[in-house]
């Protein structure tokens, strides 16, 4: 088989890549490992920035997140038994964020890439990316027993942390900045009613706690756990207790508890590879990049690579510039590390640290006093918060 631009990663951003590109004629495919019931059975990200919604829109993907998401405006900070507001809308100008669920949202991707005929393959096994330094890439994968050929201009490395794709990159060419956090996010989703009509982000001496949303029947809540924990220690009781002693007391007397309809257990990291190009394979989205949830900017970040990666085809096919390509690595890391800067910054300022010293919990208090005092760090959370610039 032969296309344009051979995309390996059927999550969001292969998928919204691989729209884009269609509705420009650009000849694409996507070769996913899992089926489609898989890739929508995880449960991630729940909020999206104005450009991520906007970059739905361009997709023709926007209808559903435009009649079921949620504009939220705000959010909380909670710390032991006092919340205060977080005005987004008020210290960005009026902007704000999308309550929509990364579940609905790949879903409208996989239907408007079958609507087209889109070529998104599923089950595509041991997918490999070969002479990927040169001007005639290719990429073979397996179904069953027989093994297929793809021959492309260009490779998307849109695989996610485990890929194959940042694998290929030589050692001595890539670089990867790493940091791990010593404990990992419980989750829960219930179909109960939402504690809060805003995202509670809560600090206390008990661990970090956020309560989010999917919608007005559906709720999504986290908890820090230590990294030894796994989701069979957590029944569903023990989840709603700790849960409700880690929230302000009118919260947690409010709080509707149900049976856990999912439960897993995500390590927190952050995580750059640099460059984002190699030949012709690029990486985009959480091949390239990891963040710990916190500041809610992993599918966000995604979204500004598959933005530039978007103009930099169209431009190379419709016009013949490859500045947009040649620009690609450096434009999308400038932006992924201030996504790396916040989310690191949010994680440090709520979560508790098994190895914190009392100096560092002084400064975690101050930091957070601060926050509340001054109208300019307060903009600069907001304007982190609802998305940089592209
Ligand atoms: P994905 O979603 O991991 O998709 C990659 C796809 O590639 C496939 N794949 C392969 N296919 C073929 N061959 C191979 N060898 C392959 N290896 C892998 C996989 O099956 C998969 O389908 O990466 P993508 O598309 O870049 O999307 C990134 C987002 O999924 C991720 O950044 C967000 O979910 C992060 N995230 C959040 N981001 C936000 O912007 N806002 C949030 O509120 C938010 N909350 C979260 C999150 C991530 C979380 N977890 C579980 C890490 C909350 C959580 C708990
Ligand atoms: C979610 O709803 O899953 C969610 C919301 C905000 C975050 C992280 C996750 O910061």
């Amino acid at each position: 088989m032969k296309t344009k631009v051979g995309i390996i990663g059927g999550g969001p951003s292969g998928l919204m890549l691989s729209q884009l590109l269609d509705l420009k004629g650009i000849d694409n495919v996507v070769l996913e490992k899992h089926t489609r019931d898989y890739v929508l059975g995880r449960i991630r990200a729940g909020v999206l920035e104005h450009g991520f919604a906007e970059l739905m829109r361009e997709a023709q993907c926007g209808e559903r997140m435009d009649a079921e998401g949620e504009i939220h405006e705000g959010f909380y900070i909670a710390e032991n038994n006092e919340k205060k507001r977080v005005d987004l809308a008020g210290h960005t100008g009026g902007n704000s964020v999308v309550v929509y669920g990364q579940t609905e949202l790949t879903r409208d991707l996989y239907d408007a890439r079958a609507a087209m005929n889109g070529k998104v393959i599923h089950e595509a096994l041991d997918v490999k990316p070969h002479d990927i330094n040169t001007k005639n890439p290719y990429l073979t994968y397996r179904q069953g027993d027989e093994t297929f050929r793809i021959d492309c201009d260009f490779i998307i490395g849109a695989d996610g942390f485990h890929g194959v794709s940042r694998k290929s990159i030589p050692k001595d060419v890539l670089k990867e900045y790493e940091k791990v956090y010593p404990f990992g996010w419980l989750g829960v989703l219930s179909r109960t009613k939402p504690v809060s009509p805003e995202l509670i982000y809560a600090k206390s001496d008990r661990g970090f706690a956020l309560c989010s949303l999917r919608s007005q029947v559906l709720s999504r809540y986290y908890i820090q756990v230590p990294l030894t924990d796994s989701t069979d220690d957590w029944s569903d009781e023990a989840f709603w207790d700790e849960l409700k002693a880690r929230l302000p007391d009118d919260v947690a007397a409010n709080l509707e508890t149900g049976p856990s309809i999912e439960k897993s257990i995500a390590p927190l990291r952050s995580f750059v590879a640099e460059p984002m190009r190699y030949g012709n394979m690029f990486l985009a989205g959480d091949a390239a990049h990891i963040v710990p949830p916190t500041g809610a900017r992993g599918l966000n970040s995604a979204a500004s690579d598959i933005y530039y990666l978007y103009h930099g085809l169209v431009d190379h096919y419709l016009k013949g510039d490859d500045t947009g390509l040649d620009s690609y690595s450096d434009r999308a890391l400038a932006r992924v590390w201030k996504a790396q800067r916040f989310s690191w910054w949010m994680t440090t300022l709520l979560h508790s640290f098994p190895d914190a010293i009392p100096y560092d919990r002084k400064l975690q208090q101050t930091d957070l006093e601060y926050l509340f005092s001054s109208e300019a760090a307060m903009t600069s959370l907001a304007e982190n918060y609802v998305g940089l610039p592209f």
